[in-house]
């Protein structure tokens, strides 16, 4: 998602001219620009309208202090607006209340409501230890009840039994009352979609919420689905009390109006998204780092989240350890990462949320693919071990010697040194006090002036 915006802003943001200060003149064009990234990107229009007002209205009298261009002033004004289009903060789940705290999922059929009940029921579980029960009152379609039933055994959660016979409130208030007996604090209940809004079925999840009324009310909602989205959000909204929105597939190639306009026309927050179909595939959403994601610079603290979920705990710790004391970060470190990396689903699914990645160009991805990973380990893994710690010693014949052992060219050694260099930068300026906030201020720094943009990825392109 966002890589087509993402370009386009990139692009666009880098040609703001002048110094001193931002006029109506000198933001005029790029405006324009910005406006046209957003309509192409699927943004509802009012939201757009709103969204250039804002902009406008803050970037028009700005001074540009010296340190910094034009293009960088306006990137922070965008940025701003961009998270507080999407709401500022990520807003967790409520579920202080008396348990089962009943969350209710509502969308249409194919949004990735069942889906997203088993992830959500696998986040909260590991992530807040809580007793999850899941219960379906699909039951027009008997194969629903079996998905769920089939998932909650894959994660281990529980499953209350329905049947296509029974009707809705009836499954959910038996499953309340087994939830009760049986300690689980949390009840998520998956219900039918239809294909299109229809009032049958908003008259039947209304009954089903003023039966059982649920802390939480999430609307899920496939992001692909652009304008479409925002309009299904309405009609959802205006039925139902919504508590949030669960954002699904943003791992697609959908252009990411959604996850702009939703907030907008609900007034609700995006509480997690979709991020694959895997189980596992589901992560809280956080608008600040959207909106550097989305101006090409990098979720880098989402995947800061996710290395510490998925890798090894004392893998993890050691780094931790050394980034701390500001003790070198070896090529050893660089390549327990890869090995890291390829247990995360490989260097693709993380690589849309590294600064300048989501502008990289598809044939640049393809290369850096995982056949890459694999490379890069055999590189690292034909140097003696002194040259892992001290790679500055790595010279002519040293890097022929492990250009031959690895069955690479003098190039890709090159490469990887290259790579691991701006990967050490980053993890020394991760390592003092603030660490992130100057990480994030680096990555400015690695910006051409002008703005954004070119060539600040971190592996270099
Ligand atoms: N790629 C991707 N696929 C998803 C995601 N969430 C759901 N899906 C897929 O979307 C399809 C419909 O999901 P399902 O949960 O059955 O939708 P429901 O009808 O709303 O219950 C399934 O093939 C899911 O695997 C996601 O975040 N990413
Ligand atoms: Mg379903």
């Amino acid at each position: 998602m966002f890589d087509n915006l993402s370009e386009r802003l990139s692009k666009t943001l880098k040609n703001i001219s002048g110094r001193g200060r931002l006029t109506e003149d000198n933001i005029k064009e790029t405006l324009r620009e910005v406006r046209m990234a957003l309509l192409e990107a699927d943004v509802a229009l009012p939201v757009i309208r709103e969204f250039v007002a804002k902009v406008k209205e803050q970037a028009v009298g700005t001074d540009v202090s010296k340190s910094l261009t034009p293009g960088q002033v306006f990137v922070k004004i965008v940025q701003k607006e961009l998270e507080s289009a999407m709401g500022d903060v990520n807003e967790t789940l409520d579920l202080k209340a008396a348990p089962p705290a009943v969350i209710l999922m509502a969308g249409l059929q194919g949004a990735g409501k069942t889906t997203s009940v088993a992830k959500l029921a696998k986040f909260l579980t590991e992530r807040e230890k809580k007793k999850v029960l899941v219960v379906s009152v699909d039951v027009y379609r008997p194969a629903a009840i079996k998905q769920l039933e089939t998932l909650a055994n894959e994660i281990n959660v529980g499953f209350f039994p329905s049947d296509i016979k029974q009707k809705p409130i009836d499954i959910a208030t038996a499953a309340i009352d087994h939830a009760k007996k049986n300690f689980f604090d949390v009840l998520i209940v998956d219900t039918a979609g239809r294909l299109h809004v229809d009032e049958g079925m908003m008259a039947e999840i209304q009954q089903l919420h003023s039966a059982i009324n649920p802390v939480e009310t999430l609307f899920t909602v496939d992001a692909m689905t652009g304008q479409d989205a925002a309009n299904t959000a309405k009609a959802f909204n205006d039925a139902l009390p919504l508590t949030g929105i669960i954002l699904t597939k943003t791992d697609g190639d959908a252009r990411g109006g959604a996850a702009l306009s939703i907030r907008h026309i609900t007034g609700k927050p995006i509480k997690f998204m979709g991020v694959g179909e895997k189980i596992e595939a589901l992560e809280p959403f956080h608008p600040d780092r959207i909106a550097s994601r989305i101006l090409g610079m990098g979720d880098v603290l989402s995947l800061v989240e996710e290395i510490e979920q998925k890798i090894d705990k004392k893998q993890a710790e050691k780094l931790a350890k050394k980034v701390k004391s500001g003790k070198g970060f070896s090529l050893e470190d660089f390549r327990d990462q890869l090995v890291q990396m390829k247990s995360m689903g490989g260097m693709m699914g993380i690589m849309d949320k590294l600064p300048g990645m989501g502008n990289m160009s598809d044939k640049i991805k393809d290369q850096m693919g995982d056949k890459i990973t694999v490379q890069m380990e055999a590189i690292i893994n034909s140097m003696t071990p002194g040259e892992r710690e001290r790679p500055d010693i790595i010279k002519g014949s040293r890097k022929r010697r492990i250009a031959a052992g690895s069955g690479t060219q003098i190039q890709d050694v090159n490469k990887l040194l290259k790579q691991f260099t701006q990967m050490q930068k980053m993890m020394k300026k991760m390592s003092g006090k603030g660490g992130m906030k100057k990480m994030m201020r680096g990555m400015q720094g690695m910006m051409p002036p002008g703005g954004m943009g070119g060539g600040g990825g971190m592996f270099g392109r």
